[in-house]
This record gives C-alpha cells, structure tokens and sequence, in this order.
C-alpha cells in the first residue's frame, strides 16, 4: 500500500503522507516523500509543490518503533528530505492539521511555507520521549519563532496551536478549507513570485538569543530538571541556533540527538509511551464491544474529589450535576469549583472564555431524584465502606437502568459497595487522584460482577476526560495504594533506625520525585495518612511503627498544622529537632540503637518494596501488565517518568540487588516483606508475568 500519495493538480504536485494510524515517517515515508520530490523537481509541467497528510492529520514525526531499535536510521534521512526541500526552485507549501509533531513538524518547517488549518496542533515533543529534536528542529523553529519560544515550547515538549503559531511566525496563514486554500497559496507563490524563505537560514530573532537569556533559563530549568539530560542539551542547541552558522548548530544538534537516543532516559520514557497506550486494551472484553454513550453525569459528594471529578466532565463538556445534601455544603463546593477556575484564568492555563463555559456545565443539586437522567453517576463521599453502601442503596433507587454506577474509593471493596444494588453489574471502581481535574491517573477498578461494557465504558470515558486510564483489579488497595502502603511504612522504618525526615526526602528527591515520603505525608495530612492506614484490610500481625500515630497525637499534622515531619513558614519545609527527639524516643522504645543509614540504602528500601508488591499484582492479575503498574505510579504517585516507572526501574536496577534488600527486611518487618515468587521468578526470567 502506497505511503505517499502523488497528484498533479493545475501545476501543483500534491505530495500526500498516507501511513495510518498517525503517519508516522516510517523508512517507507521518507523514501515515498523523496522520490515525490524528485519527481515534481523534474516535472516541467510542475509549478509548486503542496506536501500535506492523509485523513485529517499531518504527521506524528519519526517512527517511535524504528527510533526505539536503536538501529542507525536507513535512508533517506530526514535531512536528506529537508536538503531537497530547501534546494528547490519551485515553492514548497507545508499544509498542516491534526497534528505535526517532532519530525512531522521539522519536515514542515524545511518547506517554504506553512499554511495550517485552525484546529491544527504544532509541537516539538520530543523531551517528553527524552529526545531532542533531531532533525533540524532546534535550529529551524529558533530562527523562525525566536529563542524564548523555542526554549518553552521545546523544553515543555507542548504543542502550540493554530493562532500561537500564527502569531509566532512558524505558520504563515491559518485557512480552511485546507486543501483548497494550500492549493491557491502555491499558485499565488509562483504569480507573485514570492521570495522562497529558508528558515535555516533566518537571522532577523537571533538579537533575543543573549547570554541572560540562557541564563536566567538554565537557573530556571534547574529545578525542574533533577537529573533529565534531553532538556539541558535542548537548552544548548537554542543557543547555538543563535549563536553559531547554521551548519555547525546542526552538527551539535545531532550529536546531542544521538546522546540522548541512546539513553536509559529516552528508553524509559519511550516504554512508558506505549505502556500507556497498551493500558487502554483490556484483553477480556469481547471486540466490538461499543462503551455506553455518556452524555451527562453526576458526582455525589462536592468536597475536595468530588468538586475536582465534576470539573474533569466539565472540562471534556459534558454537562454535570453535583449533589451535596444540604445547601450550604453544596455552596461550599461549589464556591471552591469557581476558585480552582479562576485561579486557571489568573495562571493563563484557561482563558475566561474556557472557564466560563466549563462552569456552566456544571449543576448543584440537593435531591437524589435529580440524578435520575445521568448516563453515569460517581460516589466521591467520605471513605466509609457502610457510608458508600448507603449512598448506593439510595442511588440504585433512582438511578436510570443502563447509567454507571461508580465509585471514587481508593481501597475499599468494590464488590461489597455492589452488593448494596440491584444492578452489580453496573457498579466500577473510578479512582481519581488528587487534585482531580490536575492529576492524570484515573484507576478504573473491576469488581468481579463489573459488567465487561461498563469496564469498556470507564476505560473510554477516561481517555475523553483526558486522563490516563489503567485498569485494576478488586483487592486492597487496588494497584497504587497497595503498593504505596509499603513505601510510607518502610519511610518510618528508615527513621526509627536512624534516618531524619530531611534525609529520607532529599533521597527520593534527588531520584527524582517532586516531593519525598515524609514531605508528602505532610502535604496530605498525617491524620488522613493514619487513617487511611486504619482502614487498611492488612494482616493481623502487620507491624507498623507508632512514629505516624506519635504525630498525630502531638497535633503534628502537617502543613495544615503548621508542623508535621517539618516545620512550616507558609509552604517552606525547615528542619524540626523536635521531631528528631520524638523518633530518637521511639527508638529507645524499641530498643534501636540508631545508625547512620546511607543514601543508597534508603532508596533501595523504599523502592524495593514498590517493585516486590507490583510483581505480586502483576502475577495476581490485579494489573493486566507491569507497564499497568509503571503506568499507575507514574501519573498518579509522583514516580520520575524519566526512570520509566517502579517496575521498570526495577530491572534496569537489577532485581538480585532488590532481592537481597527484601531478604534483610523479611526478619525485621514481617513475611510480606520478603521477596515474593513473583520477583525471584522475574529475576530468574528476565520478565514479570502472571503465575505459571
Ligand atoms: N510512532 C509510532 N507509533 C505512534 C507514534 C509515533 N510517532 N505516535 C503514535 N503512535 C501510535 C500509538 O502507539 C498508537 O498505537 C496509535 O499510534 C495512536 O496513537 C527526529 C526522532 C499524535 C497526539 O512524540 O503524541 O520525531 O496503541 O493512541 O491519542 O525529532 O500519538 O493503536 O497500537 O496516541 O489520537 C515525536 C507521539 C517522535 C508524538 C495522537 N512525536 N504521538 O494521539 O492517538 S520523535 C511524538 C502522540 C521524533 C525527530 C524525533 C500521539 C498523537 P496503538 P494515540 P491519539
């Protein structure tokens, strides 16, 4: 099947990239494009040239398969299109809609011209995969767009849209429709004579590219970057597009290409990209199978959750009603909906317009018969097992036959809460993180009567909400928060045995989380974190240490306190003695002599445990693949996506080291500390799997 597409129309040879689903400029493409070109160069009857995509997008740039293999690109590079593109006599017009994204984008900005479409999407994403652009991007975009946005828009990997673009001089017109209107602007190309424009060679932003410039940006960069490679090389290639001709910034760009091309990073971002994807397929659910149509919804609770998971409908546009049971609650709620929009507006993050229009999506309501029409209906109330039984006695009561019936528990008994209807069937599990409408994960939960339509249903819902689904099945604690059960235990482990709080979080942060255990524990509130920890269906000889339950009772709740495992001035964290005297009593308690802990040690303890409890989920089928879990602990706790996830980390890290961690916390800690079958078996087969 031909990738390329080639048709003369009135003098104008349309160059048309055809490979589904996203054309991808496979080996096949770039061959397709360049004896496109040559044909049209040699073509007398050819004027001018249109190179656009097929079914309404333009190109998703390199092959992620072929980039991924490590393999040195086969010919024709892109370069090499782009030397065609830029030696040719005849006007070439890049016309761009859906998306042009990394090579896509950089084939474009070769061209002479770019005209998009409104709805058009543009973006050099490549930090996202852990790549820079490498295929003239750091050049061509800086010296036509200028340094500042070349340093946001690359280092964000955030696709600009059509105005943006517009306004920035990467598209020279915005028209529809495209076809027709890339077509008329060849020809006016060629009767006007317009003078070809060569990006590459642009000189006229470059005064921007000072040496404050990059400065101030390197020391802001800084602290977002915690180890990343591609965002600091990126900075260097702006620079150089502005400082150096255009062939020598064109050899840094692609040396730091391959530097990065070939890192664990690029490796473990490009894992996690599919294993987002692979996420959305659950294997079980019969094809064809059509999710339910979800045309309004309803949130039951409109406190912190509920009024974030209210704002994700709204922000997809799908109308929604909230229920509080009394009025002030409601107001309440929904007073904190409108902060949470105006502070978008005020951040730029939406415009007025975006806001207002999210808001009027969104219904308060006091009576459970006004839920009636809603295609789906989702619990967010208070995280009481009898409390959500309730709740969804009376929501079976009123609910229409055929709506959804969810709930936003984040541990408890899926099928318990479905035992409370009529219709189990209709009952899932839509675990939000929060805050809702910010955090990407949304953990669907299948109980064991969870209709398979209702499953497909949640997994869509949550890919139009624009979150990232992964779907679990019904234990404790389901995937994220039976694993992370491990690691805020195993953090007071660490400090009973001599750790500080300060320690312990610099580690994990300096492996890369925003935010370290204790930091975090701080920041959701020590008295939610025990009981949370209460209502945990654990073993009966589970030990834990009395360190949380030591805060709380001194009033130490965090933040919200003013002191937790930190004193706080405003939100700045600062080293508390106090809180040092109170973990030395518990280890003279316990009989601890205390020690120094090294860094190492530290983060081994802590992750161990996360890749251990993930390998039991995995091989329970509570995850349907350990992507699954890098997946869930990516987007939803804070784990660096640059290290591509625990499970991920685990084997780059060598699980026989991970392993003989397990096996020294066994005797201290109890037995489901130690290392399960499920990881020795993955250390013994190179893959974590389902039981044999
Ligand atoms: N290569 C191969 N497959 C790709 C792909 C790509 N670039 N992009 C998407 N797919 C697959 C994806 O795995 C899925 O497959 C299907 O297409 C639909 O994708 C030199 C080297 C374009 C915004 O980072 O951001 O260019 O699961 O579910 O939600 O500088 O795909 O069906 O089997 O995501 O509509 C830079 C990556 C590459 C863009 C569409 N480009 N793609 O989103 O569909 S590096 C990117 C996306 C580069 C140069 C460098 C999104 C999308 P399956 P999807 P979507």
């Amino acid at each position: 099947m031909a990738v390329v597409n080639y048709r003369v129309i009135s003098g104008v040879a349309r160059i048309e990239i055809d490979n589904p689903p996203v054309n991808a400029l496979s080996q096949a493409v770039r061959a397709g494009v360049a004896e496109a070109l040559a044909r049209a160069a040699a073509d007398p009857g050819v004027a001018a040239l249109v190179l656009s995509g097929a079914r309404g997008t333009f190109s998703a740039g390199a092959d992620l398969h072929e980039v991924a293999s490590g393999e040195a690109m086969a010919p024709p590079l892109a370069s090499e299109l782009q030397a065609a593109l830029e030696a040719s006599r005849k006007p070439v017009v890049a016309a761009l809609e859906g998306h042009a994204l990394g090579g896509g984008l950089e084939l474009a900005l070769a061209c002479h011209f770019r005209i998009g479409a409104p709805g058009c999407r543009l973006g050099l994403p490549e930090v996202k995969l852990g790549l820079i652009p490498g295929a003239g991007g750091t050049l061509r975009f800086t010296r036509l767009a200028g340094p500042e946005a070349a340093l946001e828009s690359l280092t964000s990997g955030v696709a600009l849209t059509a105005p943006r673009a517009l306004e920035l001089g990467l598209l020279d017109a915005v028209a529809e429709p495209l076809a027709e209107e890339a077509l008329t602007f060849a020809r006016a190309a060629v009767d006007e004579a317009r003078p070809l424009k060569l990006a590459a060679q642009l000189k006229s932003r470059l005064s921007a590219g000072t040496p404050e410039l990059f400065a101030r940006f390197r020391e802001r960069l800084a602290g977002r970057l915690r180890g990343q490679l591609a965002p600091a090389l990126i900075v260097d290639c702006i620079e150089a597009a502005c400082t150096q001709d255009a062939a020598e910034a064109l050899a840094r760009e692609r040396a730091a290409f391959l530097r990065c091309r070939d890192s664990e990073q690029h490796r473990a971002l490009t894992h996690l990209f599919f294993a987002e994807r692979a996420a959305r397929k659950v294997p079980d659910i019969p094809p064809g199978t059509e999710p339910l149509p979800v045309r309004s919804a309803a949130v039951i609770g409109a406190g912190t959750m509920g009024g974030g998971i209210a704002m994700c409908f709204a922000n997809a546009g799908i109308p929604v009603s909230v229920l509080e049971l009394n009025a002030e609650a409601l107001e309440r709620g929904l007073q904190q909906v409108r902060r949470n929009y105006a502070a978008s507006v005020s951040r730029g993050s939406l415009s007025q317009g975006q806001a207002d229009a999210a808001l009027a999506c969104i219904r308060g309501v006091t009576e459970y018969p006004s839920l009636a029409g809603a295609d789906i209906v989702i619990e967010a109330v208070f995280e009481s097992l009898p409390v959500k039984k309730d709740v969804f006695a009376a929501l079976d009561a009123v609910a229409r036959e055929g709506a959804i019936l969810a709930t936003n528990t984040s541990t408890l008994d899926i099928d318990a809460i479905a035992a409370a209807t009529r219709r189990p069937g209709a009952v899932v599990g839509t675990h939000f993180f929060s805050p809702a409408h910010i955090m990407k994960l949304m953990e669907n939960v299948r109980g064991p009567r969870t209709d398979p339509q209702v499953i497909a249903s949640v997994m869509a819902l949550g890919t139009r909400l624009g979150k990232v689904p992964v779907l679990a099945g019904n234990c404790d604690g389901f995937i994220g928060n039976r694993m992370l059960g491990f690691y805020g235990l195993e953090a007071e482990f660490l400090l009973e045995e001599g750790a500080t709080p300060e320690q312990v979080d610099r580690v994990m942060e300096e492996f890369g989380f925003a935010m370290g255990p204790l930091a975090v524990r701080d920041l959701a509130g020590n008295d939610v974190g025990f009981m949370i920890r209460k209502n945990r269906r654990l073993p009966a000889d589970e030990r834990f240490s009395p360190i949380l339950e030591r805060m709380v009772a001194a009033g130490r709740l965090g933040q919200k306190s003013g002191r937790g495992f930190y004193r706080y001035e405003g939100r700045t964290r600062i080293a508390d003695p106090e809180v040092v005297a109170l973990i030395e009593e518990v280890s003279r308690e316990r009989g601890i002599v205390r020690r120094r802990l090294g860094d190492e040690e530290i983060r081994d303890r802590l992750l161990a445990p996360l890749v251990n409890e993930g390998a039991r989920i995995v091989e329970e089928g509570i995850a349907l693949r350990p992507g699954d879990v890098d997946v869930v602990y990516v987007n939803g706790y804070g784990f660096p996506a640059w290290r591509g996830g625990p499970m991920h980390w685990g084997q780059v890290s060598g699980l026989a080291r991970l392993i003989a961690t397990l096996e020294r916390l066994a005797p201290t800690h109890g037995e489901r500390w130690g290392p399960s079958a499920a990881l020795r078996r993955a250390a013994a087969t190179g893959a974590f799997g389902r039981a044999p």
